[in-house]
């Protein structure tokens, strides 16, 4: 890591907050539990508190998939059965402190088609050009697999990133897959705050 890595970064007029899938599914007691994915909670918190002192927008993007998902292991997919739309286990933690005009985006909701990337789904990169956000700070789960795709196809759609390293969990399916997903972000022109 540099010397600038870890250094607060002050969210400034054209920044926008990105919590990537802070839900039960991804926290203790959940389905596909991320190892100490709980605590980014506080941290996420703290940012949450940091971008509403300064009037700036924030989203929560969710995973929301139906009961028939093709990544759920009794379809063949990786994974077990998670965050299933309108299930308990599909809601933002209660310990997140969203404001109630953060924007929600809800993403892979097709049965045939996986989207780790927020950008994948929908409208998200229309939407934050529209609102002039040229730059996005990114913190949520899981590291290896939605916070990676969506901070690259955040670069590539020409955004500034600023990855959240403290704000972040990985899954780990292969020992050393976070670290590896984080060196990949951060060669592809992502900073670390
Ligand atoms: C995720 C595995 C499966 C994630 C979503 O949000 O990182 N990981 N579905
Ligand atoms: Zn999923």
């Amino acid at each position: 890591m540099s010397d600038s890595a870890n250094k607060t970064i002050e969210p400034e007029a054209g920044d926008a907050l990105i919590i990537v899938d802070l839900q039960n599914d991804f926290l203790t007691g959940g389905s596909l539990a991320v190892s100490d994915g709980d605590e980014v909670i506080p941290v996420l918190n703290t940012w949450i508190r940091r971008f509403r002192k300064a009037g700036l927008p924030i989203f929560a993007t969710r995973d929301w998939h139906p009961a028939d998902h093709c990544s759920f292991r009794d379809q063949g997919g990786p994974w077990p059965p998670h965050c299933v739309a309108g299930t308990k286990g599909a809601e933002f933690t209660s310990e997140l402190v969203l404001p109630p005009d953060a924007y929600v985006h809800s993403k892979a909701m097709r049965p045939e088609k996986e989207a780790y990337s927020d950008f994948e789904d929908g409208d998200l990169g229309p939407k934050l050009r529209q609102m002039g956000i040229a730059r996005l700070f990114v913190g949520g789960l899981a590291t290896d697999y939605c916070v990676r795709a969506t901070v690259l196809d955040g670069l590539k759609e020409g955004f500034q990133v600023v990855l959240l390293v403290d704000a972040i969990r990985a899954v780990e399916v292969e020992p050393g897959d976070g670290d590896r997903a984080i060196a990949e972000m951060r060669d592809a022109g992502a900073l670390a705050a």
